[in-house]
């Protein structure tokens, strides 16, 4: 039995990385044949946590939504009894950061605004077609007070660093 079990989620429009950045934790992969997200996708990790918790496990359900519209329904049932999230949009997508305000108002409106999170600015690979500065993301982050990582779930760039933070944010809330 783990000493925390907890619930985190993954929010953001369609297409940004969620359910790569999932693959890439837990299974330290990048695969280009996943099919789309179609409900929610549970999947469970183990980990061993460190510093002021060193030596303690933790049991972590990661749901991993689809980004569509179609599925606006399941956030609410989504969103309860998420202890944190990871809100992403892709550095590539001018809509996917448009509607973060969206997302994390979801989120807010069913967590109250403590809840953890971290904006997650995904595809840090693709440089050359990034659209969204860092001094935009930055800025954005510091409105709502929250971390922001920049990911690349194809490279693995920071995506331990992404999950582990939130965790470790939540435990200590706890
Ligand atoms: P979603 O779960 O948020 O809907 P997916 O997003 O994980 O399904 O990813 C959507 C597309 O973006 C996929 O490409 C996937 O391979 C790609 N992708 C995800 N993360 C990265 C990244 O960090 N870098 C790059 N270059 N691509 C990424 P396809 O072509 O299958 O649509
Ligand atoms: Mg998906």
């Amino acid at each position: 039995m783990a000493d925390y079990v907890l619930k985190i989620c993954l929010l953001g429009d369609g297409a940004v990385g969620k359910t790569s950045l999932v693959y890439r934790y837990i299974e330290n992969r990048f695969s280009r044949d996943f099919k789309s997200t179609l409900g929610v996708n549970l999947l469970k990790k183990k980990l061993t946590l460190d510093g002021d918790f060193a030596g303690k496990t933790a049991s972590v359900q990661i749901w991993d939504l689809g980004g569509q519209q179609a599925y606006r329904k399941l956030r609410k049932l989504y969103l309860e009894g998420s202890q944190g999230a990871l809100v992403v949009f892709d550095i590539t997508s001018q809509a996917s950061f448009d509607h973060l305000d969206d997302w994390i108002g979801s989120l807010i409106e069913i967590r109250g605004d403590k809840v953890p999170m971290i904006l997650i600015g995904n595809k840090i690979d693709l440089e050359e077609n990034k659209v969204i500065t860092q001094e935009q993301a930055d800025e954005y982050a510091k409105k709502y007070n929250i971390p922001l990582i920049l990911t690349s779930a194809a490279t693995g760039e920071k995506v331990e660093e992404a999950f582990k933070d939130l965790i470790m944010t939540i435990v200590k809330t706890i």
